[in-house]
């Protein structure tokens, strides 16, 4: 076994099932965000989605009440500087789990109607392109010392 495929192993062994339904091929995995200040209006949330179907997939879209707009992101170099840009769609490939994590891929929280408090949950409803709408709950973290709100940072990227 390859460090890949234990580490996903492990991880799907950690998470409990999102989902009722058998029929659905797209797991996601974890979703959480980071705990935001009052005065932050955008926050992020962050899973590992998982196909476990045969057939390619994409998350096209995601929707909920907790802030005015959600879209999906992605980080980008530009001119040595990071940049996040919205994207169209987050490909899910069957035994490529795609992963949304700070510094990356994220589902961009812009407008929050409130600040996103720790060890609390929000829910969010991904819309993919053949699974369809699925619901999942983000759980809030604590922020680390020194951690910003979404925002490029080259250290340790270590979920506590
Ligand atoms: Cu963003």
């Amino acid at each position: 076994m390859n460090i890949k495929l234990s580490a996903l192993g492990l991880l799907l062994a950690l998470s409990t099932p999102v989902l009722a339904a058998d029929t659905a091929t797209i797991k996601a995995e974890e979703p959480w965000a980071r705990e935001s200040p009052p005065t932050v209006t955008n926050g992020a949330a962050y899973m590992t989605l998982v196909n476990t179907g045969k057939e390619a997939d994409r998350l096209v879209g995601a929707s909920g009440e907790v802030s005015a707009t959600v879209e999906l992101h992605t980080h980008l170099m530009e001119g040595g500087v990071m940049k996040m840009r919205p994207i169209k769609a987050i490909e899910v490939n069957p035994g490529e789990p795609a992963v949304l994590k700070p510094g990356g891929l994220h589902i961009m929280l812009i407008g929050l109607k409130k600040p996103l408090v720790a060890d609390q949950t929000f829910p969010l409803r991904l819309r993919f392109e053949k699974a369809g709408e699925i619901p999942v709950d983000v759980m809030v973290r604590k922020m680390g010392p020194g951690e910003g709100a979404e925002q490029p940072h080259h250290k340790d990227h270590k979920a506590q």
